[in-house]
């Protein structure tokens, strides 16, 4: 039976991926940070099967003992300080988590590996957001990256770190540079998932408005199901590499709106939708779209859900949420 470890296991990706590794036969392990995480119970009751273990990225020391607890084939990297616009206003601790926690993590698997460095095998969440005030369209593995927040250099730190410990120890160590991904598990404070929750709510009758920040962003969304299944795809290839995971198709933010609102039969949705500078950042990423051929190439990977259906089910699935809340 493989073993796999997950940082960042009450996150979006990480219950996807358990469940993904779980299917496939796999022991999993999650690392969960914090004295009493209001997430374990979620965790419990979403992926019973999975064994938890204390630990935090800024912590060395807890992720070798989380190591030696696990005894994993395979260890994903998916904890972060993940919401951009939290990124201006912790620069260091997104630094310490996002940027450091990855070093952390890579040096605690060589550490735990000097007999066979290449006998655990490493992904790391890279991100689009590297990609920032984009160089070239479509972002493809080579494109040049100019990251825009403390999150994405941060995430750029990472993605070289993980780069440099392949050439330096021949570690099987992947970086998977995937653009936005969504699902109905996506945090609320993440931009399609606020407006699923508030469409849903304004079609029950339980708010009239939705404050936004910069509706001409554009996105290249897919579906996080997808996107966990090129994670493992990553570490089952036999030398270690980046790849681009992506739709290849890009939308805007009001775009979205608009697939959102007409989902529920409103298509005066500018009514409902205000503008405030509050939600605007101070150094933007225009347009992100990946070029994900590698991937299919080499991988064999495609997704699935394409952009209407994810905002379908996304919008399905808090019409669901919000009227039980409300006790409908
Ligand atoms: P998410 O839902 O925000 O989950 C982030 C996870 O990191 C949570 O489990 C969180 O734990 C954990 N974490 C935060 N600080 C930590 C620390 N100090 N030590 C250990 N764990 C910590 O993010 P996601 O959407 O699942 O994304 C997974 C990874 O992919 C992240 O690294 C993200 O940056 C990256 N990524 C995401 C996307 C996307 O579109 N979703 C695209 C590209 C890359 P708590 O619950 O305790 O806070
Ligand atoms: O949903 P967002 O907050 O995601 P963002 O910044 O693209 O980051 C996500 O994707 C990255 C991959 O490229 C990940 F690495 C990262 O961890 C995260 O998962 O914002 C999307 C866009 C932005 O341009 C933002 O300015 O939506 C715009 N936006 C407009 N109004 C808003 C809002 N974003 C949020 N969160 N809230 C708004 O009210």
């Amino acid at each position: 039976m493989p073993r796999a470890l997950i940082t960042g296991i009450t996150g979006q990706d990480g219950l996807y991926l358990s469940e993904l590794l779980l299917q496939k036969g796999y022991e999993v392990w999650g690392l969960i940070r914090g004295q009493n995480n209001p997430k374990h119970e979620m965790v419990r009751r979403t992926v019973p099967d999975v064994h938890l273990l204390a630990g935090d990225l800024t912590d060395l020391s807890s992720l070798m003992r989380a190591l030696t607890a696990a005894q994993p084939d395979e260890v994903y990297n998916l904890g972060a300080i993940s919401y951009v616009a939290y990124s201006w206003e912790n620069a260091m601790l997104t630094t310490d988590v996002t940027g450091k926690g990855v070093l952390n993590m890579l040096e605690a698997v060589r550490l735990h590996t000097l007999d066979d460095p290449s006998r655990i095998r490493f992904y790391q969440a890279s991100s689009s957001e590297m990609f920032g005030k984009v160089q070239e369209v479509p972002q493809r593995e080579s494109t040049l990256l100019w990251p825009r927040s403390p999150y994405g250099v941060a995430k750029v730190f990472g993605h070289y770190m993980t780069i440099n410990y392949r050439e330096s120890y021949g570690m099987h160590a992947s970086s998977g540079i995937l653009f936005n991904h969504e699902s109905p598990r996506r945090g609320p404070e993440f931009v399609t998932r606020k407006i699923s929750q508030a469409v849903a709510r304004i079609r029950l009758g339980l708010q009239h408005e939705l404050v936004m920040g910069n509706l001409d962003a554009k996105r290249d969304w897919g579906f996080a199901g997808d996107y966990v299944e090129a994670m493992w795809l990553m570490l089952q290839q036999p030398e270690a590499d980046d790849y681009v995971i992506a739709s290849g198709e890009t939308h805007s933010v009001r775009d979205f709106l608009v697939s959102a609102f007409a989902h529920v039969g409103i298509e005066d949705w500018e009514g409902y939708v205000r503008q405030d500078p509050r939600f605007m950042r101070p150094a933007e990423v225009d347009m992100l779209i990946g070029d994900p051929s590698k991937a299919h190439r080499e991988l064999g990977w495609k997704p699935e859900v394409n952009f209407e259906t994810l905002v379908s089910m996304m919008v399905e699935n808090d019409l669901r949420e919000q009227a039980d809340l409300a006790g409908r």
